[in-house]
């Protein structure tokens, strides 16, 4: 059956989506978090990037959520994506991130942050310094290393590029006996610090070997892939987890380039993560919360003066077009857009990003009906992302207005 698009109010009454930013489950949009505990309590304030790329960032995101220390979070702009914030400079010259204030005092560097924050707090499980954590933390560096060469450099001879491959698989396999060594699914006996200190860098490893190289680290190391699901067990690893789709397109530009192989399986997985279906790509394996699609609406809605202003097309096809793909998203009916509409649609598609826009499975299905519904306008494609810069992505768009 064909729809017309429902109005913004009509589709407005469709959503009761509501999160509790504060006390709520971990989320990206949080500007102050106090587990339930008076606002006098706080005492730490963490700097971190706005769109949620940094991954040095999201390991003390992490440490906080899991500790549930009341904190504050002031967002700041990556060079890659925007004009560095002269407030931020004036504190931090060198611009760098992450950055915390305890009871006042500045502290930069992730790892002093959580030497810091354990201190005052306490551990989380084990001591940053423990015996037991200090050779994990040397093997996650480890394993950052082979990836970035396995990632980030050109290899012309067939030699170079099964060494880097090989490196990297062989530490992965250090990986994979470390996970082994204990009896549950953790480094450690139980949940601990060294879990947020290898999870930033193996999810954007997870994202873009698949992407880049073809290769599904998830899929192909059950230890790794059992860490995964019991990481996705946890609502704080939730709150900040984000997908393929972010992953692969927001590393080019901060890791320098990322370079591609010739493997026919890169071309399958380059073309699912940016054309779908979204729908059972290894970036998650929780079942569907059954909140996804208003939570879309919600955070389509409360945006959508910005998403259609920044959109290259003209505001009214654009408006129209966009109302059509949530029609469907919402009704499941089908709502041609009007002509010429593909590319605009499939601008945002590609611009959505997790988990600063939405959750995982929010993204997936907003996704789903934006390329479906330009794919009833016809085959163009949005504007390329940028590799070298997203300031396609810059937050003054959003924020200013
Ligand atoms: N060793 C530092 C590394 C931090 C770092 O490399 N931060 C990057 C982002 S991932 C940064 O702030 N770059 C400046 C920018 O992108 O604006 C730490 O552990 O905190």
């Amino acid at each position: 059956m064909t729809a017309t698009p429902l109005t913004w109010t009509e589709l407005a009454a469709l959503t009761d989506f509501h999160i509790d930013t504060v006390n709520g489950p971990t989320n990206a949009q949080a500007r102050l978090r106090l587990f339930d505990r008076p606002e006098s309590e706080v005492r730490v304030t963490l700097y971190r990037d706005h769109h949620a790329w940094c991954p040095y960032c999201q390991k003390v995101w992490l440490w906080l959520e899991e500790k549930q220390i009341p904190y504050r979070i002031e967002k700041v702009t990556m060079f890659c994506y925007g004009e560095k914030e002269l407030w931020y400079k004036r504190k931090v010259p060198s611009g760098m991130l992450p950055a915390l204030e305890l009871d006042g005092r500045l502290i930069t560097e992730s790892d002093d942050i959580l030497l810091a924050l354990e201190r005052v707090f306490k551990p989380l499980g084990w001591s940053m310094e423990d015996p037991k954590v200090l050779p994990l933390r040397r093997l996650e560096r480890l394993l950052f290393r082979a990836w970035c060469s396995w990632l980030c450099r050109p290899a012309r001879l067939p030699q170079e590029k099964q060494f880097y491959r090989k490196q990297f698989i062989s530490v992965v396999a250090q990986v994979e006996e470390a996970l082994a060594s204990t009896p549950g699914p953790y480094f450690l006996e139980e949940f601990s610090v060294v879990d947020p200190i290898f999870t930033p860098y193996v999810e954007r490893m997870n994202a873009s070997l698949f992407y880049y190289k073809g290769y599904s680290l998830r899929e192909e190391n059950p230890r790794l892939s059992a860490w995964f699901d019991a990481m996705e067990t946890r609502s704080t690893y939730r709150g900040t987890q984000s997908d393929f789709h972010t992953h692969a397109h927001d590393l080019p530009p901060q890791m320098g380039g990322c370079c591609e192989n010739d493997e026919p399986q890169t071309r399958i997985n380059q073309e699912r993560v940016d054309r779908g279906p979204w729908f059972g790509l290894p970036d998650v394996t929780y079942a569907e919360p059954e909140t996804s699609r208003a939570e879309a609406l919600h955070r389509v809605l409360k945006h959508r003066a910005n998403i259609i202003r920044v959109n290259p097309a003209d505001d009214r096809l654009f408006e129209e077009a966009l109302r059509c793909a949530l029609t469907h998203m919402m009704t499941g009916e089908v709502c041609p857009p009007p002509p010429e509409s593909d590319v605009a649609l499939r601008y945002l598609r590609d611009r959505i990003s997790v988990p600063r826009d939405m959750s995982i499975y929010a993204a997936k299905r907003l996704r789903t009906a934006l390329e479906a519904t330009a794919a009833l306008a016809g085959e163009g494609q949005g504007i390329p992302i940028p590799v070298k810069h997203r300031r396609d992505q810059d937050p003054a768009n959003f924020t200013s207005v």
